[in-house]
């Protein structure tokens, strides 16, 4: 009897990710170039918090963003108004980021010119953790109006993190959300991990996040993020 051919697409295109993705932050470390990338549920507040972001850190380094949605340049619209650079990846149905989507949102950046290049990835916490982009660095949002319970049902998201963001603190009791149940059940998936919660609305907390982030800028070495099958 003839035995069935079996083809494994899915490792065989994920390695292939995998080695472009490292071909791709070895060329950015190259040039002292930092890739963050930010992922969180839709509406959780990632454009918010790279608003936030530049807010801070324009005066001493260069930033670019690429923005990533299914459709519309809504978002890259909004960081090119505040006059930073943005590049729209419309990933037509892809529900993440994958390395060729970056190298291509690259190139025609003037590398030598950037210290920072932020990629606020698809609204999902599913697939956005299994793809290496290239990132030197990979932080979650996790949102008041969420709930705390997030970390145990997408419990990949939160262990692929070298950081995880708390938004939307500013909701305060109305969203009934226990900071303190958010940071057990995180610190059991990714030990270690940050946990930072801030408001983009109200600006409380964002300091804490920069002192976090800014140590990595231009030492351009990668943190331990690890896409998660
Ligand atoms: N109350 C409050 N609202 C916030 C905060 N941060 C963001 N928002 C609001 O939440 C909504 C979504 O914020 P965005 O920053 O667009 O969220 P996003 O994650 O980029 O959303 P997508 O790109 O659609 O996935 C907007 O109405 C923001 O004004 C916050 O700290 N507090
Ligand atoms: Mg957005």
């Amino acid at each position: 009897m003839n035995e069935t051919r079996v083809i494994r697409i899915r490792e065989s295109i994920l390695a292939e990710n995998s080695a472009r993705a490292l071909d791709l932050r070895e060329r950015l470390s190259s040039h002292g170039v930092t890739l963050l990338n930010l992922m969180s549920s839709p509406g959780s507040g990632k454009t918010s918090l790279i608003l936030r972001t530049i807010e801070a850190l324009r005066d001493r380094y260069s930033i670019a963003v690429v923005e990533a949605d299914i459709d519309s340049t809504v978002d890259a619209d909004r960081i090119a108004a505040v006059g930073i650079p943005a590049v729209q990846i419309e990933t037509g149905g892809f529900c993440h980021v994958e390395a060729a989507m970056m190298e291509a949102a690259v190139t025609g950046m003037d590398l030598d010119a950037l210290d920072l290049i932020i990629l606020e990835n698809v609204g999902n916490l599913i697939c956005t953790a299994q793809h290496d982009t290239g990132a030197h660095l990979c932080v979650a949002i996790l949102s008041f109006p969420e709930g705390d319970d997030k970390p145990l049902k997408y419990p990949i998201m939160f262990r692929a993190a070298d950081a995880v963001i708390v938004n939307k603190t500013d909701y305060g009791e109305l969203a009934e959300f226990d900071l303190e149940a958010a940071r057990r059940r995180i610190e059991v998936l990714n030990p270690g991990a940050p946990l930072i919660p801030l408001s983009c609305r109200t600006g409380a907390g964002v300091d804490a996040w920069i002192a976090w982030l800014e140590p990595w800028i231009r030492s351009s070495s990668p943190g331990a993020c690890e896409p998660q099958a």
